[in-house]
């Protein structure tokens, strides 16, 4: 038996990551790897549907010699533990994506060089920025999806077997475009993708779309899935832009979208977490929208920092038997932080405080 999850605290997470690199086998990674995803009880008094790790940060702003900032990262269950893929800034503050590697999802090995892609020279990024990634399991290849600068922010795409060799794909979509998240299987025999159509600086605008590809290289079929906006049923939280977070979880209510939503203030953009569920065939279709944020900015480590305000989620660990949710979160553009909730609870949340439009 592993540690036992939520009983680690990995500090104030200024401290050096310590674990060393563990040789992972390839092709074991299935959902539900032998390891138990991190795990805290709500605290008592608590009433929210989603809480946050009493160890916050799990990913501190220094984790590695050199960091500024590791943060809006992507974690998922491989071989006996977790592997993952970071946004790292070192002091150039120009963000490049690290693997990493954990036995228990709270304490990382984090690799001190960028990932080195393999494919055809002229897709292969060489010296871009990278950011905001997410890692997606289909079948047996691993899928890692980002923010990749070539002419401009769009989505680029990589796959691999083994977190070792990764292999660059084209770009999904013209530049400017964020936050393509893949679903975890085909839909009707076609890889879904959801992303949000942007400019090539900070947005003030963003809404989620759903586009499908029979080869993960040729993208159509583009369909709106949510708008931002929400002030004609009583919110402002998501009124300025919306953008897919974690790999959507499939249920028996719908895929369970974990999603960011921005409202603009006279003292900059506050991102929150909302949740959706989404129709398992249709995904362009939205069944139910929280009509409240599911998780703010309040934590100190959330409110101060590069970009105070931020809780950017951009992967979730499931164990459905234990019904247990694990949510990985950026917090203020510095570093990498952990909540959780009931997977079951949130659903019904989801559906009992809901406003689609
Ligand atoms: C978004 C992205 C994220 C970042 C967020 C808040 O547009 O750039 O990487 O976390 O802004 O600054």
């Amino acid at each position: 038996m592993k540690n036992q999850v939520g009983q680690i605290e990995s500090g104030n997470g200024d401290t050096i990551g310590t674990l060393q690199k563990k040789p992972l086998d390839a092709g074991q990674g299935q959902a539900g790897s032998a390891a138990s995803i991190p795990w805290q009880q709500r605290p008592a008094g608590c009433k929210d549907v989603v809480w946050r790790h009493s160890g916050n940060p799990v990913i501190g702003r220094h984790y590695i010699p050199g960091a500024q900032g590791i943060y809006n990262s992507a974690v998922i269950p491989f071989g006996d533990g977790f592997a993952g893929v970071f946004r790292v800034e070192l002091r150039t503050r120009y963000p490049h994506l690290h693997t990493g590697w954990s036995e228990d999802g709270l304490i990382w090995h984090i690799e001190p060089k960028p990932i080195q892609y393999i494919g055809d020279p002229e897709v292969v990024a060489t010296d871009d920025y990278a950011y905001d990634p997410r890692v997606c399991k289909i079948d047996d290849t691993y899928y890692v999806t980002w923010c990749g600068g070539k002419n401009g922010p769009t989505i680029s795409v990589a796959k691999t077997k083994d977190f070792q060799q990764f292999t660059q794909l084209d770009n999904a979509f013209l530049p400017f475009n964020r936050n393509g998240v893949l679903f975890p299987r085909k839909i009707n025999d076609k890889f879904f993708m959801l992303s949000r159509p942007s400019d090539d600086g900070h947005t003030p605008f963003g809404d989620i779309y759903v586009s499908q590809s029979p080869d993960m290289i040729h993208w159509g079929k583009h369909r709106l899935v949510m708008r931002r906006g929400g002030g004609e049923v009583g919110q402002w939280w998501q009124r300025t832009k919306v953008g897919a977070g974690p790999i959507p979880i499939e249920t028996q209510e719908g895929w369970l979208m974990i999603y960011h939503a921005v409202m603009d203030t006279c003292n900059g953009f506050v991102y929150s977490m909302g949740a959706a569920l989404l129709d398992l065939d249709q995904p362009w279709k939205v069944l139910y929208r929280t009509n409240q944020h599911i998780l703010t900015p309040e934590a100190d480590y959330e409110v101060t920092g590069h970009v105070p305000n931020v809780v950017f989620p951009c992967a979730a660990l499931c164990d459905v038997k234990q019904d247990r949710l694990a949510i990985y979160y950026g917090a203020a553009d510095t570093s990498s932080c952990l909540a959780y909730a009931h997977l079951s609870e949130l659903i019904e949340f989801t559906k009992a405080n809901s406003a689609v439009f």
